[in-house]
């Protein structure tokens, strides 16, 4: 028992609580925390996000309910998002109300989301990463040749 000095048992028993922590924790399990972004505006041909700015957190998991209250179909793309969180679903909700129910369920990288007039997904991932991120985009492109990113419907998003 040479060696083994209180101080050592203390930090080996700390390292191992900490383990037992870590392996016990499954980030993909926690509660979500829910972001809605409308896209577009009902009775309004703007094209925007709303809000247009989000702030995000590592680790923590995040269920971003996309609907489209519009009369014209939006995307929710962003090539940055997607490679700084790790996707644990997407879905398509019957309604936009708080009492939607999931009816189809997509497993797997998600980069961009289309949504219909009058439709709601949901994208559920936690920030592995983080960053600032400003591809938030609408590639939808209108009569006049610009897309919708174009015309403002853009969106950042911070993950600190
Ligand atoms: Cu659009």
């Amino acid at each position: 028992m040479r060696g083994l000095t209180l101080s050592t048992i203390l930090a080996s028993g700390a390292a191992l609580l900490m383990g037992a922590g870590a392996l016990a924790a499954d980030l993909s399990q926690q509660k979500p925390i829910e972001i809605r972004v409308d896209l577009g505006k009902a009775g309004s041909d703007e094209q925007r996000f709303y809000p247009d700015k989000l702030t995000l957190e590592t680790g923590k998991l995040y269920r971003l309910v996309l609907h489209n209250p519009s009369n014209s179909a939006h995307y929710f793309f962003s090539s940055d998002l997607a490679a700084k969180v790790w996707t644990r679903k997407a879905q398509v909700m019957d309604e936009a109300g708080s009492s939607r129910k999931a009816i189809a369920e997509i497993k797997g990288l998600t980069r961009e989301i289309e949504v219909y007039p009058g439709g709601t997904a949901e994208w559920w991932f936690v920030p592995v990463a983080a960053g600032t991120i400003t591809d938030v985009i609408c590639t939808i492109k209108e009569k006049d040749g610009k897309t919708h990113a174009e015309h403002g419907m853009r969106a950042s998003v911070v993950i600190n």
